[in-house]
């Protein structure tokens, strides 16, 4: 069942889960690169993950692996500019995972209803003044430093602290924008600027994000710090992994999760919160 973008957006902790299902169309993302480039393989990619639960769709065009270059806002737009709009005719609320203000603006256009901004707005800050003057709801990510640089041995003191710090101070800046808070979700970044205990702390303390009292998003899936707990080299093998991750931070009071796997995602998620939920009930 289909629910309206701000329900998802204002759903509390108690309310289920909403996953959002990822769609690369980058010839390099790393575990999807170069599948989705064609919009009709793209479009039937959508309505397999919408089928299987997925209620948001994510499509970025420039990947944001560790050293990963970055993708000028035309050739994102051309990637694009068929896959969009493809998607959007499913029944999927569309979000358009980039830093660029002017492929968000074309997106909106097309029908996107949602920006995902790994930057939190600070390579381009005019996408804070777009979410504003669209009434896009906009996810602002913690990175360390940018795709290039940000595994460069990172460090943190309070990883917790300094992550919550930052978006308490990315959502002053997107207010300070236009942006209505309603439409803020926060994001910890897992795996952008962090070695595997940064990555671990973040899943284990999401709850401490709570307290900026914005919708939490988490994006786990398939991720390099699942391979170095000793689990699969193989990205698309890490579904227990990022089932385990998703769990974890659903537990901290995470509402949206970003995957790649969007069938056992939904499965869990759902087991997870019907013995959540049936627990306040057996008293
Ligand atoms: N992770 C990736 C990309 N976008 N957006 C948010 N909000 N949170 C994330 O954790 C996140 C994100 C990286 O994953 P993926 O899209 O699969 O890979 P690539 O960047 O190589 O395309």
């Amino acid at each position: 069942m289909q629910r309206k973008l701000q329900d998802i957006l204002t759903a509390g902790r108690r309310d289920r889960a909403v996953i959002m299902g990822i769609l690369n169309v980058t010839p390099d993302s790393f575990s999807d690169g170069g599948k989705y480039l064609d919009p009709r393989i793209a479009a039937q990619q959508a309505r397999r993950m919408i089928d299987c639960g997925a209620e948001i769709i994510d499509i970025g065009a420039e990947s944001t692996r560790p050293g990963a270059d970055e993708v000028p806002p035309a050739e994102q737009i051309r990637r694009l500019e068929n896959v969009v709009p493809a998607v959007v005719e499913t029944s999927a609320i569309v979000s358009i995972d980039t830093t660029s203000a002017v492929v968000a603006d074309r997106a909106l256009n097309w029908g996107a209803k949602i920006i995902n901004d790994v930057s939190a707005g600070r390579d381009d800050p005019e996408i804070l003044a777009l979410s504003a003057r669209r009434a896009a709801p906009i996810v602002l990510m913690h990175m360390l430093g940018g795709p290039r640089t940000m595994q460069d041995n990172p460090r943190y003191t309070d990883v917790v602290a300094e992550v919550k710090a930052f978006l308490a101070d990315r959502i002053a800046a997107a207010t300070a924008a236009g942006v209505d808070e309603s439409r803020i979700v926060v994001d910890p970044g897992i795996g952008f600027g962090k070695k595997l205990e940064h990555n671990l702390a973040l899943l284990r303390g999401a709850g401490a994000l709570g307290s900026l009292g914005r919708t939490i998003l988490i994006g786990p899936s398939r991720k390099r710090f699942i391979g170095e707990l000793g689990c699969s080299e193989q990205a698309e093998d890490r579904v227990g992994g990022t089932i385990a991750a998703c769990l974890v931070a659903r537990g901290g009071g995470a509402t949206i999760f970003r995957v790649h796997d969007v069938a056992p995602a939904v499965e869990a998620l759902k087991v997870y919160d019907a013995i959540i939920s049936s627990g306040s009930h057996c008293f």
